[in-house]
């Protein structure tokens, strides 16, 4: 009796051991807060992994930039101390001039254009292109269209761009456009409501989403739907964190990110007609129809600039440009 009490004790430590051990950790960071459309993706993921292993793998979620900006969170993924970022392409920028391809101006008609062109094989190929930097590129979920808000006055062609300050991302292309644009470009990194209402910068620029859940209707008057860039997001992992897994997690967690993609991308659409809804009784003056055309032609002889000058880039921006015509 007493020979098989302890031989049942000795069974039940060694399976809570081996479940200790088969719980695996990750660390999933984004810069934004709760509500906005990293978090979706980065909430969504988490709920399908563990549930899809069965609770051996446990995700962490680090929002609200508690691990530092976007730029210091590639770092610490490059490194191997963050397994996981849900990462706007802006900021990849520094780190290679590759994702300067899918933040070009004016490159995607329409959502449809987007996702069928990410999803395919220049999207994969821009992927690729980040694993000699230590990046394993999963897929791409969306910031979405970007447009202008500012707190100075109605904005419908470039000329009324003249002087105005504009906080832009981390990206030497950003601030590339914005100069061939006409304004005042400043690059910072995110968040930005202090900045925006102490005056340092006059405006900003992006999707609809970050207008309602930063309440920047509080400090910008007025938006001007120019749709000038598609912001996705790279979801992005650790190369050597991911070199380490074995080929069932890998799939597993491939598989959940880009479902948690295609989740949040249809979420953050779904609810766009609303905000704008939202933003215009809030007291925002919304410009729908600005000159697009006089702002494209503002940036038409960017690709020949110094941003596509590495041969590769340019090669993939000009095959880029052709599948999007
Ligand atoms: O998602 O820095 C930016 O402008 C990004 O779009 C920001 O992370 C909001």
């Amino acid at each position: 009796m007493k020979a098989r009490i302890v031989s049942l004790a000795i069974c039940l430590i060694l399976g809570l051991c081996l479940s200790v051990q088969a719980a695996q950790t990750l660390k999933l960071g984004v810069v934004t807060k709760p509500g906005s459309a990293q978090n979706v993706v980065a909430d969504k993921f988490k709920e399908l992994l563990e549930a899809g292993s069965n609770g051996e793998w446990q995700v962490t979620v680090y929002d609200s930039g508690v691990l530092g900006n976007e730029t210091e969170m590639l770092q610490q993924i490059q490194m191997g101390t963050l397994q996981i970022g849900v990462i706007t392409g802006g900021p990849f920028d520094t780190f290679t001039p590759i994702v300067r391809v899918i933040n070009y101006p004016f490159l995607f008609k329409d959502n449809a254009q987007a996702d069928a062109i990410l999803d395919g094989p220049l999207g994969q190929e821009i992927l690729d292109g980040l694993e000699p930097l230590g990046f394993k590129g999963l897929c791409y979920s969306e910031n979405g269209f970007r447009n202008l808000t500012n707190s100075k006055r109605a904005v419908n062609t470039p000329e009324d761009l003249k002087g105005l300050k504009i906080r832009v991302m981390n990206s030497a292309l950003h601030k590339t456009i914005w100069e061939a644009l006409g304004a005042n470009p400043t690059p910072m990194p995110w968040p930005i409501y202090t900045e925006l209402q102490q005056g340092v910068i006059d405006g900003q620029e992006n999707p609809l989403w970050v207008m309602e859940v930063y309440k920047f209707y509080e400090i910008q008057k007025y938006m001007t739907m120019t749709r000038h860039v598609y912001s996705p997001h790279i979801d992005v992992a650790s190369l050597a964190w991911w070199n380490s897994l074995g080929e069932a997690d890998k799939n597993l967690i491939a598989q959940c990110m880009k479902e948690a993609a295609v989740f949040q991308r249809k979420d953050n659409r779904h609810k766009d007609a609303a905000r704008l809804e939202l933003l215009r009784a809030k007291g925002m003056q919304i410009m729908e129809n600005p000159n697009v055309a006089a702002f494209r032609k503002k940036v038409a002889t960017l690709s020949k600039s110094d941003m596509f000058k590495d041969p590769q880039v340019h090669d993939l921006l000009m095959r880029m440009l052709e599948a999007t015509k």
